[in-house]
């Protein structure tokens, strides 16, 4: 084959792809987590992630290319080829949903769009990776870290970044609206408005509360010692008059632009005679019946809303009436639904992280 032969004559030396391929995909991963969780501000970092993806498209050419005449004859096997063989196929999946998803594409699967499946299948790659290179891994040599390989896979890098460019352009040609965070609006994705109107319902597994009698819920407000109370919903209502036009923007790939109507945050503390002045007082928890919880430092929660309604209506129960959080600029995830606990920290609850993911099982 003439066109696999001049691949063969560009390629970098095969240490130094798959040394490339190892640094690129740990970027990616690094990359795409920050920005996914809204650990870091994502705009660049969605950027890094593209063009680093886009670079790893490349490497897996020459790589592919390489290993081609091996995989494809039964014969050379050994018993680290299965592994090897899923992890390409992992791999290429996780591009082209990526890729997919990039350019404004959704083929959603059940309740996950294709963004849910890119991230699905790159933390999958990462256990079949470790185990591939348990097989596989041999440490670079002199002659890989060549003036030559560093040109090559500074091109492909280049290369990357130019088609990351591209697909931005696309998307923008084609009037897609993708979010720094990478989400889409909601009337892309769903049949519904993203202003106003409705919007989906998401819940992480098994966080599935029973709709909640508001005569009987009460909202616990708590300081650090001992201070503060409780509030029956119509002493919510009572001190609601706040709005916040604000986005919910999700990690499955979403968002959507809303009026919240509620109390705001630093309100209602103060009026629980709850005191946020203090050295200590330094994080607010959000609580939610099912046990889900968020904390936000004392002076972004103080302007965070605890919302009751949007556009006049009240809170439907799977969005998290009678009340939920609004953090303004934070991650869906990070929006507790069904409040009924607002309490002062001394300090952040690292436990939230996973207590997110398992909330709901007894
Ligand atoms: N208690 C609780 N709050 C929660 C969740 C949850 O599962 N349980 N899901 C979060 C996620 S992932 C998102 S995107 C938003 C979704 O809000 P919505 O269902 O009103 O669209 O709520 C967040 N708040
Ligand atoms: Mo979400």
């Amino acid at each position: 084959m003439r066109g696999s032969s001049r691949l063969r004559r560009l390629a970098p030396p095969p240490r130094a792809v798959d040394w490339a391929i190892l640094v690129a995909v740990a970027s990616a991963v690094a990359t795409g987590l920050l920005a996914w969780t809204g650990w870091l501000p994502p705009a660049l970092l969605v950027d890094l992630h593209g063009v680093v993806g886009l670079t790893i498209a490349g490497l897996l050419v020459f790589k592919f290319a390489r290993v081609a005449r091996r995989v494809l004859d039964r014969g050379q096997w050994d018993r680290a080829t299965p592994i090897s063989v899923l992890l390409g196929i992992v791999a290429v999946a996780a591009l082209v949903s990526g890729v997919f998803w990039g350019v404004g594409g959704n083929v959603p699967i059940g309740p996950w769009t294709t963004l849910n499946a890119h991230v699905g299948l790159g933390l999958l790659a990462i256990p079949i990776l470790l185990v591939h290179l348990r097989a596989r891994l041999r440490l670079p040599s002199r002659t890989d870290a060549s003036r030559r390989s560093a040109l090559r896979i500074g091109g492909l890098l280049v290369a990357g970044t130019l088609v990351w460019r591209l697909s931005e352009a696309v998307t923008a040609v084609r009037g897609v609206t993708i979010r720094d965070t990478g989400s889409k609006p909601t009337g892309e994705l769903y049949d519904t408005e993203t202003e106003g109107g409705s919007f989906p319902v998401t819940s992480w597994v098994a966080d599935d509360p029973e709709p909640i009698d508001r005569a009987e819920w009460t909202l616990t407000v708590a300081g650090l010692d001992g201070d503060g109370g409780e509030m029956a919903y119509g002493d919510l209502l009572a001190a609601a008059g706040d709005e916040r036009r604000a986005t919910l923007d999700c990690t499955s790939g979403w968002y959507t632009i809303q009026n919240w109507e509620g109390v705001r945050v630093g309100d209602l503390l103060d009026e629980a005679g709850v005191d946020t002045g203090t050295e200590e007082a330094r994080w607010v928890r959000f609580v939610s019946v099912t046990g889900y919880r968020w904390s936000l430092p004392v002076a972004e929660a103080r302007e965070a809303l605890l919302s009751t309604a949007i556009d006049g209506s009240r809170l439907a129960h799977g969005h998290g009436g009678p009340a939920r959080l609004v953090a303004p600029e934070r991650r869906g995830f990070q929006w507790v639904k069904w409040v009924e606990r607002v309490e002062l920290r001394r300090d952040p609850d690292p436990a939230q992280w996973a207590v997110t993911l398992v909330s709901g099982f007894d």
